[in-house]
């Protein structure tokens, strides 16, 4: 169909193309949610990230239900950390055992197939959602999203995901540059800093909705549903 819903949304209205829209859930991953994964080693309070899962389920109902498309990001590096640059290896100063690529509590910290680098049962894919891998925080560097989404005619994206502020937002960013209209689900996206979740959203939405719209799980299942 060509049906256009609309969303409820900050700044201003959200128009919703039916068949042209994807979500994309980025990074809820072991690594970043639960004890022993790369958040959890760089110092995190994870329980943050918990209070968004119930909204990304939401969201995810909503979507599936809808038939859009589902791609879930998952930063990851290989196995030979080919694809790591030193600056990311490096940062924070990390101690021996707490690296990237080093063994942690469910498997290598960030590395691509590990446990600890699968996402959270509660929001686990379905088969036919798409998985897309990337190194780094943006989903558009080094990936095939871009290709992808022109392959099945998306023109807008649904965002939801953990960090706030630093892979989903980044990832917005790259998509708004990119030509695509993005809104941001904000119950369905957590920070381990409340206040920068807060400053996140407040920034997207702000100078007219300079990088795109944000709206919570319940405007965006009434408008799709
Ligand atoms: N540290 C932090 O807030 N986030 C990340 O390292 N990655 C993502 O946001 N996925």
């Amino acid at each position: 169909s060509s049906a256009v819903a609309t969303v409820i949304a900050k700044p201003y209205d959200y128009p919703l193309p039916l068949d042209k829209t994807a979500v994309v859930m980025v990074d809820f991953q072991k690594d970043f949610m639960l004890k022993g994964g790369f958040g959890d080693a760089l110092g995190n309070d994870l329980a943050q990230l918990q209070e968004c899962v119930p909204g990304a389920q939401a969201l995810l109902k909503a979507a599936r239900a809808a038939h859009l498309p589902i791609v879930h990001t998952l930063e990851a590096h290989k196995p030979d950390l080919s694809d790591l640059h030193p600056c990311k290896l490096t940062r924070g100063n990390p101690k021996e055992g707490m690296r990237i690529g080093d063994k942690g509590a469910m498997g290598r910290i960030l590395i691509r197939d590990e446990p600890g680098n699968g996402i959270v049962d509660e929001l686990a894919p379905l088969p036919g959602e798409k998985l897309l891998h990337k190194p780094g925080k943006g989903a558009f560097y080094n990936t095939e999203l871009e290709a992808w989404l022109q392959a099945h005619g998306i023109t807008h994206l649904l965002f939801a995901g953990v960090t706030t502020e630093v892979c989903v937002q980044t990832s917005m960013r790259e998509a708004n540059d990119r030509g695509y209209e993005c809104l941001l689900v904000s119950d369905a996206t957590g920070s381990y800093f409340p206040e920068f979740k807060a400053a996140a959203i407040a920034m997207i939405v702000a100078q007219g909705g300079i990088v795109g719209w944000a709206a919570d799980s319940a405007a965006v299942a009434a408008a799709i549903e």
